[in-house]
């Protein structure tokens, strides 16, 4: 008899290996504190500062290690993620796994894209042709939904050149700028998944030690999302035009509204606003505010925050 195997201590977390979201996923997990030694493989990455390690691997295997327990948390795309769901659902239901956080970048959508000289009514106009996808089961369940008999033709890549090449009469495809479809002729009519860049984790909760590690990650990922999107806005605005300025800030924090004192003494006859933003503040904004009398503004970084 071959004694069971101990359970495993360390956190595992699948990111892709190369493509759009292995960087972005990199850097996060990097500004959580993580540092790794490589494997010469570059397939796997030790973590050295926390008890976490890392799975390079192609962004399609993520859900799948995550449901066979290889593997606890992933980044990877909503689209990837609900495509290996409804993949699974006949033969395991409910075992969904489980989005636990949207990161915010890798947004696209999901869309299906017609001819750009035909004219769009509704799906049943898709009755009978032929779909070009990589997503069947989402376009699958999306035609069931609009009781609409279609014939998915899968495709793993090239998606949107399939009605040129005679493989498809229209396309179901990721979108981001439209610039793709357009080169192709083809214009997008019906978005079936808005998607981004997601953490997930399996159906179930994770054992003590591996949970425990999931939350402190998860945690860190919040505060360093937060901070990415923290900037601090600064600006001189005279006292008598502050009531105006003030309703030109930008959504965030309270703002701090000091007395400034001149070189020579005394408190001049303006005063400082220091404010925290939730978000990028646009060019537009700055402008806004300078017309309504604030000079000096000036948009900083934020590098490290403790509430
Ligand atoms: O090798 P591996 O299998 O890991 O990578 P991959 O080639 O399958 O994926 P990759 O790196 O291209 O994309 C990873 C994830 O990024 C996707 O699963 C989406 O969640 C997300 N994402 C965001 C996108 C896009 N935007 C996107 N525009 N994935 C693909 N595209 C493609 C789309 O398929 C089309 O060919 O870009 C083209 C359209 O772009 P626009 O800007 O012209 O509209
Ligand atoms: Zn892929």
């Amino acid at each position: 008899m071959t004694p069971a195997a101990a359970p495993r201590e360390r956190l595992r977390v699948a990111i892709q290996r190369s493509g759009r979201l292995a960087a972005p996923s990199r850097d996060l997990l990097a500004s959580c504190g993580l540092t790794w030694r490589e494997s010469r493989d570059k397939l796997f990455c030790y973590g050295e500062s926390l008890a976490v390690d890392l799975l390079l691997v192609r962004d399609d295997d993520i859900p799948g290690l995550i449901a066979d327990g290889v593997c606890d948390l992933g980044i990877v795309g909503r689209n990837v993620v609900v495509e290996h769901d409804l993949a699974r659902a006949a033969a395991h239901p409910d075992e969904s796994l489980t989005e636990l956080r949207e990161l915010g970048w890798g947004r696209c959508r999901l869309d299906i894209a017609i001819d750009a000289g035909e004219r769009w009514q509704s799906p049943a106009q898709l009755a009978g042709q032929r779909i070009a996808t990589s997503y069947p089961c989402i376009v699958g369940a999306w035609l069931a939904e609009h009781e609409v008999e279609a014939d998915v033709v899968t495709l793993s890549g090239s998606v949107e050149i399939a009605p040129r090449l005679g493989q498809a009469d229209v396309v179901c495809d990721l979108v981001s700028s439209g610039a793709t479809l357009a080169a192709n002729n083809l214009t997008p009519v019906a978005t079936l998944l808005h998607s981004e860049a997601v953490v997930v984790g399996p159906s179930h909760a994770l054992e003590e030690s591996r949970g425990d590690l999931a939350d402190l990650l998860l945690r860190r990922m919040d505060g360093a999302l937060r901070l990415k999107e923290t900037r601090l806005l600064m600006l001189r605005s005279p006292r008598a035009d502050l009531s105006v300025v003030l309703n030109h800030l930008p959504e965030g924090h309270e703002p701090t509204v000091t007395a400034v004192d001149s070189a020579a003494g005394g408190v001049q006859d303006e005063v400082s606003v220091q404010m925290l933003c939730h978000g990028a503040v646009s060019w537009q904004r700055l402008e806004e505010l300078k017309r309504a009398g604030a000079r000096q503004v000036m948009v900083l970084p934020v590098e490290g925050m403790l509430a």
